[in-house]
């Protein structure tokens, strides 16, 4: 028989607090490893306080250093989950991360359209343009990106490319801070819409990331770089940081700042195990 206290005496109290709690919901792929994609995502909404939910859009079967298989789910069931949710739960910010496919972009961008409609309001909206595992492996099919820029950009609050994303979306590649500075004032123009490049990829001791409001303001945040970690889902984890502090009411520029501090903490304090001699690395989100 079970002793100790009683795990339903404090129900009451218990019930009383979650009514406050705000809702965020990531639409997003199954990483199996949990790192990234929506389980990162989940493990961050958790850590910051705020209730995660989950619309998957495809399946990943991978490591932090490997894409072995991926597979989409049936577009209307991505649908299905979205509007489901958006019937039920009192939805506060929405995060997308890897779509897939351009079908499955045009249909997330319906829902949210369609969701918000229903409910009469607008629903802040972090786009993690996902093209790229961290390991290099294509996530996102070609001519998925023209239907990000036509259905889903201006939906958004906020746009968070790393430097390669935004190099596509550009139509050239940055190479250093400069290159930076400029790829953000155009992205900016062009879909009128806040902008944050994550620069992690460029050399350095500092990972510096800008900020672009459509006012022409731009904000740094910047860390120290961790050294010889080899996680993925770094983006994941900061962008559903920023959803995160949407959800619980803080403006853009207020949101960014403790998810930046989040993202390096969960870096710094990353786990390691060894499995037959080799190291594998993730993400600690319970920091
Ligand atoms: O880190 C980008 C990313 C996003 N979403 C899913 C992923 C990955 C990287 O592997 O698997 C589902």
């Amino acid at each position: 028989m079970l002793s100790g206290p009683n795990p339903m005496a404090n129900q009451e109290d218990r019930r009383s607090q979650t009514a406050a709690t705000a809702v965020a919901l990531t639409i997003a792929g199954s990483d199996c490893s949990a790192g990234a994609g929506a389980q990162a995502d989940l493990k961050t909404f958790s850590a910051l306080g705020v209730y995660g939910l989950s619309a998957i859009t495809c399946v990943v079967a991978e490591t932090p250093g490997k894409v072995a298989q991926i597979e989409p789910v049936n577009v209307d069931l991505v649908r299905a989950q979205i509007e489901t949710l958006f019937a039920a739960f009192p939805i506060a910010a929405v995060k997308t991360g890897l779509l897939y496919s351009a079908e499955i972009v045009s249909a997330v961008a319906r829902a949210i359209v369609d969701s918000a409609r229903k409910i009469d309001r607008k629903i802040p909206l972090v786009i993690d343009p996902v093209m790229l595992a961290t390991s290099g492996d294509a996530l996102l099919r070609d001519d998925a990106v023209q239907l990000y820029e036509k259905e889903l950009f201006p939906l958004a609050t906020l746009i968070t490319p790393n430097l390669d994303e935004a190099g596509k979306l550009l139509g050239e590649p940055i190479r250093d801070p400069d290159g930076m500075r400029v790829a953000g004032q155009r992205l900016t123009e062009k879909f009128r819409v806040p902008f944050l490049i994550k620069g992690g990829h460029l050399a350095g001791d500092h990972a510096t990331d800008l900020l672009f409001l459509i006012d022409g303001r731009v904000a740094e945040f910047s860390a120290p770089f961790s050294r010889g970690v080899a996680t993925h889902g770094t983006g994941c984890t900061y962008s559903a940081a920023i959803t995160a502090g949407l959800a619980r009411g803080l403006s853009l520029q207020d949101a960014v700042r403790p998810a930046k501090e989040y993202v390096t903490a969960t870096i710094a304090q990353h786990f390691t195990w060894k499995t037959a001699g080799e190291s594998v690395h993730a993400l600690n989100h319970s920091v």
